[in-house]
């Protein structure tokens, strides 16, 4: 039988949609059925499992499944020995602490003594350990921002991404504790022939990753701003350089990166480059 890598990803949440869709991007295609359990790809050796996003860590641990993609919170919250491997960069959010409006917060010394309720007890208790604060930890699996209203907890611990579920719950985010993103793990113990379906697999997903950072530009050019526009464009390579008709001018290309894009545009307006040309990138390989 022909080896597979399986790869864990949630059935059904916030990291689900973009999981998939990375693996897809990867040019590797499957039904994803989030009704079944189990999925094989078409065109590479892999199979999905479609699991609980807390349960993954622990599937990977246990060798059910050879990597996954999780929340880093989960995987530090569990703090099992496993690999990561890649930070996806996706489903971004930070663990903050929230207090009642009216509660004069000065730092985590203000909650010494206090309830805290969170799902996060483990990331929780080393930063209050850190900071030397001595509060009473709550561990709730779900809806932590209610506990104040009922008298549970005096602030919380727990996942933001844009605060309206603070707000609407009347409380105030007043510091993050810890930021996570979606990241890749594995389990350590792989055997070569998944090793070398995982270094195809991270080949793609480096690729796909690589080309989202980056635009490709083209435009026109004087030609005695020649050197200026490649210092402006800085990057991996020098621009790739074609005549035009009019010898005084040239047409350059070259990519970009994303973080510096509107700059550099701006920059290369100002050297008198035309015809500004700017496509996306679809794929990207050293
Ligand atoms: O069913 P299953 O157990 O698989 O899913 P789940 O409900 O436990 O997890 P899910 O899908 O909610 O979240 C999966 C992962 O997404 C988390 O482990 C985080 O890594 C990441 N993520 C990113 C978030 C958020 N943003 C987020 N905002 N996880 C949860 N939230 C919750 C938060 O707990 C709070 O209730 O959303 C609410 C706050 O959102 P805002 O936008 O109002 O601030
Ligand atoms: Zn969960």
């Amino acid at each position: 039988m022909e080896t597979r890598l399986r790869i864990a990803v949630q059935k059904s949440g916030r990291l689900s949609e973009k999981s998939l869709k990375i693996i897809r991007d990867c040019g590797i295609k499957f039904g994803s059925d989030s009704r079944l359990l189990k999925e094989e790809a078409d065109n590479f050796p892999i199979e999905f499992l479609y699991l609980r996003d807390d349960d993954i860590p622990r599937y990977v641990y246990d060798g059910v499944a050879d990597i996954g993609i999780v929340g880093r919170n989960e995987f530090d919250e569990q703090d099992l020995p496993l690999e990561e491997l890649k930070d996806l960069g996706f489903s971004k959010c930070r663990l903050s602490i929230a207090v009642p409006e009216g509660f004069p917060y000065h730092g985590l010394k203000s909650l010494e003594g206090l309830r805290i309720a969170t799902s996060y007890p483990g990331i929780l208790a080393k930063k209050l350990k850190e900071a030397t604060v001595d509060a009473r930890i709550y561990e709730i699996s779900g809806s932590v921002e209610i506990t104040p209203a009922i008298g549970v907890a005096d602030a919380i611990c727990d996942l933001v991404s844009t605060g309206a579920t603070l707000a609407s719950n009347g409380l105030r985010e007043v510091e993050a504790i810890y930021y996570s993103t979606a990241i890749m793990i594995g389990h350590p113990g792989l055997s070569m022939e998944k090793r070398a379906i995982l270094d195809r697999l991270m080949l793609r997903v480096d690729a796909v990753m690589r080309a989202d950072d980056y635009k490709y530009i083209m435009f026109n050019l004087p030609k005695e701003h020649l050197d200026q526009a490649a210092a402006i464009i800085g990057g991996m390579k020098s621009p790739t350089v074609t005549p035009l008709l009019d010898e005084s001018w040239c047409a350059v290309q070259s990519v970009v990166q994303e973080s510096r894009f509107w700059d550099v545009l701006e920059q290369l307006k100002a050297l008198g480059a035309q015809g500004i040309l700017v496509t996306a990138i679809e794929k990207m390989a050293d």
